[in-house]
């Protein structure tokens, strides 16, 4: 990866929009307030609105995320991406092939992949993946169709067999049930010797919080806190 390329992984948010975690607030507002908490990082995630309204609220967001000078990707649509203009793209196993997505977008785009196995990380860091987001790590009501719960022991091979394939400089975030209770263990116990997780990915933690300023910044408080149990 360019050194221009050079992302702040650690606090990384991923919005949802659904009422069950966003209830009746306004999406900008709550990523602003996350943002002024010290989220380094916001991936706009919407399964539900039409391509208009998409493009709508992540032109919203992509004015406040540049106002904190922190990239927001797209969850999916490359074509919302490019009709924004920012700063990349969070594509699961299932959508565009990598490819495709690294053609449209250009080599100066954030390309992230999600990875539940070896098998699947390695690919994706073969393709050129910028990072990976690495999961499901704890089973969770925010996505309940996830491939596979892999815990912390899977989540530490998956960074181990990265850094033994010459893939250590891939950025790597955990994502799933990750918040104020399991952030410490989750960056502890699936600590490769050879490699370490860049961050950990967010959904309810902080859009459901009825305060995501104090919840962003209390999940960097724990992050650099070593966990009470060592
Ligand atoms: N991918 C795997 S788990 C997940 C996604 C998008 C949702 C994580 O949500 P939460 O609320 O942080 O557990
Ligand atoms: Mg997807």
């Amino acid at each position: 990866m360019p050194d221009t390329k050079k992302v702040d992984y650690s606090l990384y948010l991923v919005t949802d929009s659904t009422p069950a975690i966003l209830g009746d607030k306004d999406i900008v507002k709550v990523v602003e307030a996350a943002l002024q908490g010290g989220v380094t990082i916001v991936q706009y995630r919407d399964k539900t609105s039409d391509t208009g309204d998409l493009i709508s609220t992540a032109k919203k967001l992509h004015s406040v995320t540049q106002k904190h000078r922190v990239p927001l990707l797209i969850n999916d649509r490359i074509d919302v991406a490019l009709a924004v203009g920012c700063e990349g793209v969070h594509i699961g196993q299932d959508d565009i092939d990598f490819p495709t997505a690294r053609k449209l977008l250009g080599p100066d785009a954030i390309i992230g992949v999600t990875a539940s196995s070896i098998e699947e990380a390695l690919a994706a860091c073969k393709d050129g993946a910028d990072y990976l987001g690495v999961g499901t790590m704890f089973a969770t009501a925010t996505k309940t169709n996830t491939k596979g719960i892999i815990g912390t022991a899977g989540t530490k091979e998956i960074l181990g067999a990265m850094a033994a394939n010459g893939f250590g400089n891939v950025g790597t975030v955990s994502i799933g049930g990750i918040n104020a209770s399991t952030v410490q263990r989750v960056l502890y116990q699936a600590a490769h010797p050879t490699k370490h997780l860049d961050g950990v990915a967010i959904v309810s933690a902080i859009m459901a919080s009825p305060d995501p300023k104090k919840s962003a910044s209390e999940l960097l408080y724990l992050m650099d806190s070593p966990p009470p149990f060592v």
